[in-house]
């Protein structure tokens, strides 16, 4: 790769050992493990949003931020797992336990639905007793209803146990999701790849090699895939580093992830919480940063603003976040953990939150196909969205009325 041109910036870190990363970071050339643990180690965390800023501005040219329209799906809570970072699983019985049949699952939607809605982000307990057939049936129930809407759903975790409970191959039940009108694959069920970590919290999920492979599986499928970190808890540096070379080693050889989003372990209600508490917002946008630095090879950094606040999401696109996640309507996971951040933004607040930090929105569907760039003056945009909005009103309004009408 030719050298950079950084005649444009003032680079003058605090901390020196930075220094010759930098020099690798302006050269294009790629960073090592131990380069890695170094800028986890640095708290001179300017300097290293500063790069990862500018490795974004190299990339995706550091203007256009992306969100998309979607909501968030969560069929059952009940799981036969016992991630003890999760708040959110119940046991079959217990208080709060729900499981909503597909059909349930469409009227919740009917009326909150329409065009302007472009992904139904799937995912949720691992049921002991319902079958395969459930899951491969919400996808079916859904893409019947909303056939325009891209169903990305279940994560690597899911798809080992869906092979467990049938003895299907990885490929094979990716092949009858894909059937039933499967998209693409969120990234979650990562969490901490190294074994030290992951047995302490969550020795029942797949392991780090399976979860690769199913994603290598559904790259080979033609699949895009997303890629997650829980980070914040017991896990150190170096754990953080070893899973994101793990990550770009797979990206090296598919070149399928689109997206790697860090997930900021949330404490409440789960056992993990007792020797764990919240990490900082420092810690938050140096992961955001080396994320952008170590991975190289992946087109997109996500600050998922459910996870991080709609403040510090803002504030991660100047450390090498280009996407900020959707509307997203009705969030559990994180909220049964301590999230106290809301459960839902209108697409005007997620524009406004981006314009206010001097980017440009760009509306994009799951695939990073661009639907709309927003860099017409805010007054206009606002207009427009309000109208939008009571036109979706109105339309909602009269098809209730007819269906009344039908059923009497
Ligand atoms: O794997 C569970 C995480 C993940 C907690 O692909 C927790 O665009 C923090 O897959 N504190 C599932 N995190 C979510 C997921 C996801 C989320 C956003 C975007 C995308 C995408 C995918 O939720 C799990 C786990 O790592 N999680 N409990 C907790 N207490
Ligand atoms: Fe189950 Fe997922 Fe919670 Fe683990 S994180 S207990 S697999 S719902």
């Amino acid at each position: 790769m030719a050298p950079a041109n950084t005649s444009h910036i003032t680079f003058q870190p605090n901390d020196p050992t930075l220094i010759p990363i930098a020099e690798k970071v302006f050269a294009g050339e790629r960073l090592t493990f131990e380069d890695g643990v170094a800028l986890f180690r640095s708290f001179d965390l300017l300097t290293i949003g500063q790069l990862a800023d500018w490795v974004n501005r190299r990339r995706n040219g550091g203007e256009y931020v992306y969100f998309n329209v979607n909501r968030h799906i969560n069929p059952t809570n009940i799981c036969a797992y016992h991630c003890n970072f999760c708040s959110f699983r119940r046991d079959p019985g217990q208080e709060g336990a729900y499981a909503y049949t597909p059909q349930e699952i469409v009227a919740q939607l009917r009326d909150a639905v329409d065009e302007s809605v472009t992904e139904f982000h799937i995912v949720g307990g691992l049921h002991p007793e319902y079958g395969f057939e459930y899951y491969l049936d919400v996808l079916r129930a859904l893409k019947q209803a909303f056939p325009w809407v891209h169903l990305k759903a279940f994560t690597a975790v899911e798809i080992d146990f869906f092979a467990q409970m049938t003895g299907l191959s990885h490929e094979e039940v990716l092949r009858r999701l894909i059937d039933a009108g499967l998209g693409s694959m969120p990234g979650g069920g990562a969490e901490i790849f190294h074994p030290e970590v992951r047995r302490r919290i969550c020795p029942e999920k797949a392991d780090a090699d399976t979860w690769l492979a199913i994603h290598r599986t559904a790259h080979r499928l033609g699949l895009h895939t997303n890629a997650t970190m829980l980070y914040g808890h017991i896990e150190s540096y170096e754990h953080r580093v070893d899973h994101l070379l793990r990550l770009r080693a797979l990206q090296d050889e598919t070149g399928g992830f689109q997206t790697f989003i860090p997930l900021r372990y949330h404490p409440e209600n789960n056992q993990l919480g007792k020797r764990a508490t919240w990490t900082t917002a420092h810690d938050t946008l140096k992961t955001i940063a080396v994320s952008r630095l170590l991975l190289d090879n992946f087109p997109h950094i996500k600050a998922y603003w459910v996870m991080l606040t709609p403040e510090v999401a803002q504030l991660a696109l100047h450390f090498g976040a280009d996407d900020i996640d959707g509307t997203v309507v009705e969030e559990r996971i994180y909220h049964e953990a301590g999230a106290t951040t809301a459960q839902h933004m209108e697409k005007i607040e997620l524009i406004r939150l981006i314009r206010s930090a001097g980017k440009i929105p760009v509306e994009r569907d799951t695939l990073y196909n661009i639907r709309r760039v927003y860099d017409m003056p805010l007054e206009a945009i606002e207009a427009e969205v309000i109208a939008r909005r009571r036109e979706r009103i109105f339309a909602a309004a009269r098809a209730r009325r007819q269906r009344v009408r039908l059923q009497v």
